[in-house]
């Protein structure tokens, strides 16, 4: 039945595409700099399956996640709108607005199998959201089961406190998998993942792999004891003890996971055991492509890596997200499979969230009405270079940013009336606050881009300018 369904549905949905609809692995990390790579220029992680996948497939280096934290991020690239469009702002609401089709419900519409494994950080349950099937669930619930837990260094835990492996409905909990994050966590995502892949249905399918790695807690992975020192752990940078003014989040959860002043020696323990943790994770990415091979499907399969957004780490004195920092703002991004050239970069700008109708694009799928992002499928198949002109950031009532396609950031602190102007051309790690160099070029260019942050906060609804 599920198979005469789908020939209906590919009838009518894929008559113009050319070929089988690819299936679509979407690996997302949680919290992960865009430069812990070894393939992008990291000699000190060993990553050797994204290396492979950055030779099999297209990097994007300005990648972007426009909202800097898990759930607001999540609910942008499940909706494929803005958050201020879709209702999930991290602030001022954090509930979805009605009327809209997730991005899964969209491929299953399609005739797509839609599979979650993993992390589940928005509202409502994969079912509820277009997913056909779950494999390894992980969300919040199983409080009861909750027993006091340290990290690495013996800081107590406040990041996925009681969260635990459960059924679709919640009912069914699984502590003996383990509860909160655990040491061989990323293991377990493969697992499951590798068990819906082994289904190898006859329709295409959508499969979202969504990571806790390398999101605190941290714990030095098995069998990873003792293969990164700290002394051989390099500063980023533009490392800082201390950001140099409070950004709109010193108080923060994330702040809080590391003491102030940030010490070089506590950077380099942190990012001792942030490799240790991004290295197993890309261990288990490959058990999952190995999977997809073994299926015969590598050859008609999208293969997509990213991140929700990235991190701190001692850069500019910041442990967490919440920044609009290119380490934190951008995301590591990496896509290959049929139509991708091969070992290819770009420097087009795109957000998390076109990832929903990029994919319906090459799927052959409609993109819903609700979906406000674009599709840069032009990019994937090297028929544009460019895609967005201007890349906008935010972060509840303390951040604005606009990053121009030519390398020019501006960023707004507007609870203290602050500017920050950096030249990401000459100044590629944002250590040159140009915002009052008294070059009058740089006041007209600081005024230019003043001018289209305001005429986008206008234009989409920033709920900080209704206070006015
Ligand atoms: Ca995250």
């Amino acid at each position: 039945m599920k198979h005469i369904l789908y020939f209906f549905t590919a009838l009518l949905l894929h008559s113009t595409a050319a070929g089988a609809p690819p299936n679509i692995l979407f690996l997302l990390a949680d919290d992960m700099r865009p430069d812990c790579i070894a393939a992008l220029g990291n000699d000190k992680i060993e990553t050797p399956n994204l290396d492979r996948l950055v030779e099999r497939g297209m990097t994007f280096t300005r990648a972007t996640c426009s909202y800097p934290i898990c759930v607001v991020s999540r609910s942008e690239m499940l909706t494929g709108r803005h958050g201020w469009e879709n209702g999930v702002m991290g602030f001022r609401g954090n509930k979805f607005q009605p009327d809209i089709t997730y991005w899964a419900e969209a491929l299953r519409d399609g005739g797509y199998e839609t599979w979650h494994v993993g992390k589940w950080h928005v509202s409502g349950r994969p079912s509820t959201r277009g997913y056909s099937d779950v494999a390894g669930l992980f969300g919040s619930g199983g409080g009861s089961f909750w027993k006091d837990q340290t990290d690495w260094k013996g800081f107590p835990i406040t990041g996925y406190r009681g969260w635990i492996f459960q059924t679709d409905d919640g009912k069914t909990k699984f502590p003996k998998m383990g509860v909160g994050v655990t040491r061989d966590i990323s293991e377990k995502f493969a697992d499951a993942a590798i068990s819906l892949i082994e289904k190898n249905p006859e329709a295409p399918w959508f499969c979202h792999v969504n990571f806790t790695a390398p999101h605190d807690p941290l714990f030095i992975p098995p069998g990873l004891e003792g293969k990164y020192e700290n002394e051989n752990m390099p500063l980023p940078g533009n490392y800082l003890s201390v950001h140099p003014f409070d950004h709109g989040n010193f108080d923060g959860r994330d702040e809080a996971l590391l003491p102030w002043p940030r010490t070089r020696e506590a950077v380099q323990d942190l990012l001792r055991v942030y490799y240790s943790v991004v290295d197993d994770m890309d261990a288990q990415i490959g058990r999952i492509l190995d999977a997809v091979e073994k299926s015969g499907e590598l050859d008609n399969t999208i293969v997509i890596f990213t991140s929700d957004h990235g991190m701190g780490c001692g850069s500019h004195g910041l442990r967490g997200k919440q920044n609009m920092y290119e380490h934190t703002i951008n995301v590591p991004f990496v896509a290959a499979g049929p139509g991708i050239k091969k070992g290819a970069r770009t420097d087009a700008q795109i957000y998390l969230r076109e990832l929903y109708p990029t994919t319906c694009e090459l799927a052959g799928v409609k993109t819903p009405a609700s979906v406000t992002a674009t599709s840069f499928a032009p990019v994937l198949r090297s028929e544009a270079k460019s895609h967005q002109e201007n890349i906008y950031g935010y972060f509840t009532d303390s951040q604005r940013m606009i990053r121009t396609g030519d390398g020019w950031k501006l960023a707004y602190y507007p609870q203290i009336d602050r500017w920050q102007l950096f030249d990401l051309n000459t100044d590629p790690l944002e250590q040159n606050d140009l915002s009052s160099s008294g070059d009058p070029a740089h006041l007209k260019r600081k005024n230019a881009l003043k001018v289209q942050l305001e005429a986008w906060r206008k234009d989409t609804g920033d709920p900080l300018l209704s206070d006015r």
